[in-house]
């Protein structure tokens, strides 16, 4: 029976907390209609019509190093991969079932050359594993909200035993933790309405990932959805609550604190246009300066950001993507010492911007131009060691406006001495 150990928890959670910027992927069966990952629920799409998808899928380009790569240069230190999303279809040689990419064309085990290579690239390797499974005959079908055949009462839910479906999930992440070398996080997806907790028997899933894998860091969606700030519920102490809390499309105000008022780890997942799976008609993308600001605005309340990609079914990352992709790893790069191993700073956020920290330094993101000098509010000249542009370790000059581009510019105040108290005077550049 696992039990929640402080220690343990902190010495987990350190390369996590380090690294801040991670990569998510979303891929499947569901790339072959290119409408999103939900396509087969929102279409009400029969079972037996979906099955065209996987009859067909050969994805010729799939080449998850070439991922790991695009997720590094980018200045990433982790990607999660749906190992099995809703649809049930698994990217992995499973034992419990013939849905699975080894009885496909390609007749691959995705999943096994995904860690090879994510680790090659000297990532942490996260695996997205599905609660959910609308291909199962014991997971509920009518009327359960989720459910491509939830308004169609030949689907009614007569005689499926739920427990059946919790043994298959349970046995399947079992599979997952026991095959693929060390998993550094499992990312569970999702719980809601009375499908929570103990309804997944939680606490003996946990207690079986923990004991496979002591050192995994574990979202908290067994017990959570992604609304509400990943339900500030998961905060309480429980079995199954998870080692950080997953916001979804959304940055939390002030980070996210526990019941006791606790800062707690947290992780905003954001996808880069408006779909989490390939949707060939989504071209609305988020523009590079603006994700690094939201990166920023993540590290700056003391969370992380995963960022999503929707490879398409050949496994070629959309060229939108990568072309983001690469102007966020140029300015992570000059400035990643603002991010990785940083977060909350005692000093106030400026109106011109924000502000992240890590010991005795503090990192001053410009987004906006400031008339006239810029001003350091919270950093008294006498801790005041020195200031430098982050991308260059230039000095900076004294009453200097800034802001050259789209990107923040970066200036760091060396504060030398401790970490500043808030009751300090300012000092004005
Ligand atoms: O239903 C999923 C969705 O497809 C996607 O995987 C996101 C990613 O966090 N999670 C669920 C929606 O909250």
């Amino acid at each position: 029976m696992y039990t929640f150990n402080r220690e343990e928890y902190n010495k987990r959670m350190e390369w996590y907390l380090d690294a801040r910027f991670g990569m998510f992927i979303h891929w499947g069966l569901y790339s072959i209609p290119a409408r999103g990952e939900w396509v087969r629920s929102e279409e009400e799409i029969p079972k037996e019509d979906y099955m065209k998808y996987f009859e067909e899928f050969d994805p010729v380009d799939y080449d998850p190093r070439a991922w790991a790569r695009a997720a590094k240069e980018a200045g990433m230190k982790y990607v999660v991969l749906t190992a099995k999303h809703h649809d049930g279809f698994c990217l992995y040689d499973s034992q419990y079932t013939d849905f699975k990419s080894t009885n496909t064309k390609c007749g691959r085990d995705l999943i096994k050359e995904y860690v090879e290579a994510v680790r090659a690239e000297g990532l942490k390797v996260g695996i997205y594993f599905t609660i959910i499974d609308w291909y199962h005959d014991d997971y509920p079908h009518y009327g359960d909200r989720q459910h491509p055949m939830r308004n169609n009462p030949a689907y009614k839910n007569d005689g499926r035993n739920f427990d059946n479906y919790l043994t298959y999930m349970h046995n399947q992440i079992r599979e997952i933790c026991t095959n693929y070398g060390k998993i550094d996080i499992l990312w569970f997806d999702f719980s809601y309405d009375d499908l929570r907790g103990e309804a997944w028997r939680a606490t003996e899933l946990m207690d079986m990932v923990r004991s496979l894998q002591p050192e995994v860091i574990i979202d908290n969606r067994l017990e959570c959805s992604g609304e509400g700030y990943g339900s500030l519920a998961a905060c309480k102490p429980t079995p199954y609550h998870g080692d950080f809390v997953s916001p979804e499309q959304m940055i939390p105000p002030n980070g996210i604190q526990d019941v006791e008022g606790n800062d707690i780890a947290w992780e905003a997942c954001v996808t880069m246009n408006n779909h989490w799976g390939y949707c060939a008609t989504d071209h609305f993308y988020k523009p590079a300066p603006m994700l690094i600001k939201k990166l920023v605005e993540c590290v700056s309340k003391g969370g992380n950001l995963i960022l999503n990609v929707g490879p398409d079914v050949k496994g070629n990352i959309p060229e939108e993507s990568m072309k983001i992709l690469q102007e966020i790893g140029k300015w992570m790069k000059k400035n990643g010492e603002s991010i990785y191993g940083c977060g909350k700073s005692q000093i106030a956020k400026p109106d011109y911007g924000r502000v992240t920290a890590k010991g005795n330094h503090v990192y001053f993101h410009l987004f906006e131009n400031t008339i006239g000098p810029v001003p350091l509010l919270g950093v008294p000249k006498d801790r005041l060691k020195g200031i430098r542009y982050l991308a260059t370790g230039a000095e900076v000059p004294v009453s200097t406006s800034w802001v050259h581009s789209d990107y923040p510019d970066i200036v760091f105040a060396d504060l030398g001495l401790d970490p500043v108290l808030p009751d300090q005077t300012d000092t004005v550049l």
